[in-house]
């Protein structure tokens, strides 16, 4: 992540507001003040899932007929903002649960604290989680001494934690936001990858070279990564793989589609038989999808599942429950500051061609 700013032309509008329902012990971490900007005149397509804590980068999953949902937890640190997304700087995870959308959300605590994770160094962000061999497992990037992002897992007999942290992090993983898919013939994948802070430019077949730079409008843009993972569900089995995301002329994308190109946040989910790899545009702030018909792809992009939230960052997974689609996301409402986030949830509606409904942010 860089380029700092808000892109919303009305969040010029400035108030400053005590933060709303901060906890006080995130009230104690906060070095910087808490005054903050909103936007009133906007009306926002939903409300946040909780005001307690700052959530983001929301991965939910149905299990034992509850929605689960793994975010990563912002806190006001005070690391001053940079190009690396230094101010992203969390130090735990906190698993919120709920027995039906519009229900109450029952916040577990800390599931995981990185002074419990042996090789972390910093920055935990978005996690993911998934269900195999009677336990859970917790999946999440986090920068390890050398300061690279690598990607960890942890597991727990209990769908909101706590999860107890493997000692060394996944062999052969790196960047960031995983999102762990189970397809029908009971095999897991994992899809990873984010481009600028979340490092992926500085990994080419899967070798890393810390000068790896950003790809020149005209060149192929950098592609998400694919492993499929082991029976025991901690460690790839085979390679890491590049997934080829096409226009709708079987190209692959150059960085300048920079609105239709991978950054960031992958998810995995199937409608009707068919693959769909969604994912966010970063710098331009979509959350795209294309679709495939098998896990590895190729994947044909096929549109805008959600436009542009209120804040730098857009990050969103998507579930069915009891016969509907959710769409998850995240957006800065509470706090106006890109890296103080708040989860939320909106209906998602397929046309019958299998072509999603776009959602804008606001009403
Ligand atoms: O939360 C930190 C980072 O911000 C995530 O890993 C990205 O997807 C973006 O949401």
């Amino acid at each position: 992540m860089r380029k700092i700013y808000w892109y919303n032309s009305f969040t010029a509008a400035v108030f400053a507001v005590t933060i709303i329902g901060c906890n006080q012990s995130e009230t104690n971490k906060t070095t910087e003040t808490d005054t903050t900007i909103l936007a009133p005149q906007k009306s926002y397509l939903s409300q946040p899932l909780v005001s307690n804590i700052y959530t983001a980068d929301p991965s939910a999953h149905v299990f034992n007929g509850r929605i689960y949902i793994y975010p990563s937890h912002d806190t006001a640190t005070g690391t001053p903002e940079n190009d690396n997304g230094d101010h992203f700087n969390m130090m735990d995870y906190h698993i919120l649960s709920m027995d039906s959308v519009g229900g109450k959300v029952t916040d577990h605590g800390v599931a995981l604290h990185i002074k419990d994770i042996p090789w972390a160094g910093r920055q935990l962000w978005a996690p993911d989680a998934a269900y195999a061999n009677d336990r859970y497992y917790l999946y999440f990037p986090v920068k390890d001494k050398q300061d690279i992002f690598r990607m960890g897992v942890a597991t727990s007999l209990k769908p909101g934690g706590p999860f107890v942290a493997e000692k060394e992090p996944i062999k052969g993983s790196y960047s960031i936001d995983p999102t762990v898919f189970k397809d029908k013939d009971g095999s897991f994948y994992m899809y990873f990858g984010g481009i600028w802070g979340g490092q992926l430019q500085r990994w080419n077949n899967n070798k890393y070279d810390s000068a790896g730079k950003l790809r020149q409008a005209n060149e192929q843009a950098i592609l998400p990564r694919i492993a499929k993972l082991n029976k025991d569900m901690k460690g790839f089995s085979g390679e890491v793989k590049e997934i080829q995301l096409l226009d709708k002329n079987g190209q692959l994308f150059t960085e300048k589609d920079s609105d239709k190109r991978f950054f960031e946040a992958a998810w995995m989910h199937q409608y009707k038989g068919k693959y769909y790899f969604s994912y966010s545009t970063g710098d331009t702030h979509n959350i795209c999808y294309a679709i495939g018909d098998n896990p590895y792809g190729p994947f044909t992009y096929a549109g805008i599942i959600l436009k542009p939230v209120d804040g730098w960052t857009n990050h969103h997974s998507i579930i069915e429950f009891k016969g509907k689609w959710f769409l998850f996301y995240h957006d800065v409402q509470l706090s106006g500051k890109t890296h103080l986030r708040n989860v939320k949830v909106t209906e998602l509606n397929y046309n019958e061609d299998g072509s999603i409904q776009t959602v804008e942010a606001f009403e």
